[in-house]
């Protein structure tokens, strides 16, 4: 048994040490891993537990951590938390860009009467020295004002329950009830103070942090709104660039490019609020300057697309994601989806069009990634839809909390913000290092590469040559 492990071990520690670990600089070493196990071998009567734990070390997938955060904090507690992980030392971060965002994700027409309690701004408690990232973890904390006024209800204390503002009436279309079930919890007040999209606030610092690295690339994500409730903008020009349209939608109650639209959006809120209803809709992300490479076709949960979609539809309240052409696509011949592979005026390869919004194979293609997203209207209604209250088993119409009206400006920027996120983690898996340094080499590198492949035949021939 023990010969087996050390005749195995060798080949399952070239396996996992092959380069298709995405983020090298955070990878745990494999062989101190399988050394490990070898002790074990050794010191284990029989060995059997040293072959289990080579098993173990080799099953369990390569000890990768690439960048990541986590975030804590209820929409009533004191503040929202979160740490990030796995970025590189001595990028410049700029608090005033980080609360600029938070700001913007407060915005928007529709709101409701939370946002003018909130003045959200970061705190930055560890990882941060003199505007640079050190490269250890960092510690972001944001203050819910609104806590002071709940101060008893949220309190960790088990002397302060009382019940007051329990909810027991779930609200359809929120997490209320599937919640409740899942944790067995009767005051619903547990699952929707968490399920909250005060959340999204955390969100957004840390996508605008991912914007600064992305930014030291020339990379740069606009997101706008296009549709509110059955009102449409009209189709965003194809030359419009992100810069052109963070100007345009800073000067936009509903952050979209089309003043007419707004007017109307406008009158549908108004209509909904005096309704006690609610409002849905669509936004874009516009992600620009992104290098070819970014993301990879070799198994599934590298694909860039399945990710950006697995981002974009975390944020409460979405409910379907598009990719270039999207579901239009379906319901096109071939001939009419997919983008013309052509030459330049300076005879480099380019493309027709950008229907594939920038993504083929999982993999950004060196178009501008384009992205939307459709949000379903918030289901707090202040006309209250038909509910089961849980205390008593009878009728009761759903429990009413202060809610917005239309949140989709919010969600864009929101949206923008985990667009963001999910590409700098894939930058960072391709060009990985310790230190900004140590990236902008590895992104020269393969930026010449990719322009000398892009050159044609000449161009990789003298890549050949090299
Ligand atoms: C939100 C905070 C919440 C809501 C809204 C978004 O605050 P409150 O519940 O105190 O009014 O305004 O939350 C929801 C839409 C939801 O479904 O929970 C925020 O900070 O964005």
């Amino acid at each position: 048994m023990i010969w087996a492990a050390v005749a195995w071990a060798p080949v399952v520690f070239a396996e996992s040490s092959k380069p298709g670990c995405p983020a090298k600089q955070h990878c745990i070493s494999r062989e101190g891993l399988v050394k490990e196990a070898f002790c074990k071998v050794d010191t284990v009567k029989g060995g059997t537990a040293g072959v289990l734990a080579i098993v173990w070390e080799t099953l369990k997938g390569p000890a990768c951590l690439g960048m990541r955060y986590l975030s804590a904090g209820e929409s009533h507690g004191p503040a929202l938390v979160g740490i990030i992980e796995g970025l590189p030392a001595g990028l410049t971060i700029k608090e005033d860009y980080i609360n600029q965002q938070l700001v913007r994700r407060q915005g928007g027409y529709g709101r409701g009467g939370r946002m003018s309690i909130e003045k959200d701004r970061i705190k930055i408690l560890s990882g941060v020295r003199f505007g640079k990232t050190t490269g250890s973890p960092l510690a972001l904390l944001i203050e819910n004002k609104d806590w002071l006024n709940w101060q008893k209800v949220m309190s960790p204390d088990p002397l302060d329950e009382t019940g007051e503002r329990k909810v027991t009436s779930p609200r359809p279309g929120h997490a209320d009830l599937a919640g409740g079930i899942k944790y067995f919890h009767r005051d619903l007040r547990n699952v929707l103070e968490r399920a909250s999209a005060r959340e999204t606030a955390m969100r957004v610092a840390v996508g605008s942090i991912a914007s600064l690295l992305l930014a030291h690339f020339h990379i740069i994500s606009a997101g706008f709104v296009v549709a509110v409730g059955d009102v449409s903008a009209s189709p965003r020009g194809s030359e419009l660039r992100a810069s052109v349209i963070k100007e345009k939608t800073a000067n936009s109650l509903f952050y979209c490019l089309d003043g007419e639209a707004e007017q109307l959006m406008r009158e549908k809120i108004d209509q909904a609020r005096k309704r006690g209803d609610t409002l849905g809709g669509v936004f874009e992300v516009l992600v620009e300057g992104l290098p070819p490479g970014i993301g990879s076709h070799v198994h599934w949960d590298r694909r860039l697309d399945g990710r950006l979609a697995g981002a974009l539809m975390s944020i409460p309240g979405i409910k379907g994601v598009e990719i270039g052409l999207g579901f239009s696509a379906a319901g096109r011949p071939g001939s009419l989806v997919h983008d013309a592979i052509v030459l330049d005026d300076h005879n480099k390869i380019s493309r027709s069009a950008n229907h594939a919004g920038g993504l083929e194979g999982g993999i950004t293609n060196g178009q501008a990634v384009i992205l939307r997203a459709a949000m379903k209207p918030i289901p707090t209604l202040k006309k209250a839809l038909p509910s089961i209250d849980l205390a008593t088993g009878k009728i009761k119409d759903a429990a009413v909390e202060r809610s917005d009206i239309c949140a989709v400006p919010a969600a864009s920027v929101v949206g923008e913000a985990v667009v963001a996120w999910e590409i700098a983690k894939a930058f960072m898996e391709k060009f990985s290092g310790d230190s900004m340094a140590e990236v902008e080499m590895a992104w020269h590198n393969y930026m010449e590469l990719a322009k000398r492949y892009l050159g044609g035949n000449k161009g990789i021939q003298d890549i050949g040559e090299m």
